[in-house]
């Protein structure tokens, strides 16, 4: 659907404000584009933080020990509470949660492509702690300080959470990488599976995303798919030396001129087929979604019941 021209003083109103460094309140005016921008990416964020709790909720039952038991499902709680932070969030733009769940249900919304991956085995959930939620950070601190409020204040506190996702994940490695040689091929096991799909949760190269130019403008993101990617391994690579463990690239290499932890190509295919709806999951994903939902209604029933009705008892008590 074209988009509406924008009033150009109204524009450059907008635009020399983002350049100043202010923040963008709901009631604010803003570009249509603008808008539409921030509620796809922000719909598509909530959406993720609510799909990925399957793959770690499918081990809140086999967690080794009461202790493991417990920070795992904490973690997952919390994931549902930024999921609905981000919906909140996105509702400042004008937009029924409602409307962006029937887009995800009906297939029309994406979701982060990690979630398609499965979780075979226990050390998945410290892999996903350490390199899913880790890689998360990354680029939820920057986008902190995204443009718009209502976003990047959700993000300090979500980015507060996810450090403790990060350290718990990183804190079950460090027990199975000290552990027996059945517990250290675990691990290895699951870092090479979640290494590549890690790094492509960032998004595509930027010679390929078609989105980056408009959403740097306007300063929703601050840095590029690949900066963040590269800060990310970068960040990482330290950290899996220290358990002993390697990474799954035979061209990964420290470049003395830039700093840089070099990494080899990312296989895109495998990234386009899983935002296709052609990875391992995908299917498994929405069904659970898809069912979750629709065991909800009564729940959603009740609530509006109830809304309405204490609505009711203000009205007859006002008359
Ligand atoms: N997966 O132009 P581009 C978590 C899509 S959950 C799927 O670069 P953009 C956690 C992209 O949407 C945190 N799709 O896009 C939860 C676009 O398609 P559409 C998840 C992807 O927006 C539970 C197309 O590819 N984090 O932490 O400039 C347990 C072209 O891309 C992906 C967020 O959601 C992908 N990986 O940049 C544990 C962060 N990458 O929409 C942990 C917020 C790209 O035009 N989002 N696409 O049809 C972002 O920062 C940005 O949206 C992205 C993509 C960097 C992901």
């Amino acid at each position: 659907m074209p988009v509406p021209a924008e009033d150009p003083a109204l524009l450059a109103a907008f635009e020399a404000r983002i350049a100043a460094g202010e923040s963008i309140e709901p009631k604010d005016w803003m570009p249509e584009r603008y808008r539409k921008q921030l509620t796809r990416m922000m719909s598509q964020h909530a959406h993720s933080e609510i799909v990925g709790m399957l793959p770690e909720g499918n081990w809140i039952t086999r967690a080794p020990s009461l202790r493991r038991k417990l920070s795992l499902i904490a973690k997952v709680q919390d994931e549902a509470g930024h999921g609905l932070y981000i919906y909140c969030g996105t509702e400042t733009l004008g937009v029924d949660r409602k409307e962006l769940v029937e887009q995800l249900i009906d297939g029309r919304a994406k979701y982060s492509s990690i979630f398609n991956y499965p979780t075979l085995a226990w050390a998945d959930m410290g892999v996903i702690g350490w390199l899913v939620d880790g890689a998360a950070i990354v680029n939820q601190t920057v986008l902190a300080k995204a443009s718009y409020g209502p976003y990047a204040r959700a993000m300090v506190r979500i980015c507060k959470e996810e450090n403790f996702h990060k350290r718990q994940g990183y804190e079950i490695c460090t027990v199975l990488a000290n552990g027996t040689p059945a517990q250290k091929a675990m691990l290895q096991d699951a870092v090479n599976r979640f290494w590549w799909p890690a790094l492509m949760m960032f998004g595509p190269s930027d010679t390929n995303s078609p989105n980056s130019a408009e959403l740097l403008r306007w300063r929703v993101k601050r840095k590029t798919n690949d900066e963040l990617r590269q800060r990310f391994v970068n960040l990482t690579v330290p950290q899996a030396i220290a358990l002993g463990i390697t990474l799954p690239d035979p061209d990964l290499h420290f470049d003395e001129s830039t700093g840089n932890w070099e990494f080899g190509e990312i296989e895109w295919s495998e990234f386009h087929e899983v935002l296709k709806g052609n990875g391992p999951c995908n299917q498994e994903r929405m069904a659970a979604r898809r069912a979750a939902h629709e065991n909800g209604e009564w729940v959603r029933a009740a609530a509006s019941a109830h809304a309405e009705k204490q609505r009711a008892r203000r009205d007859t008590a006002a008359a």
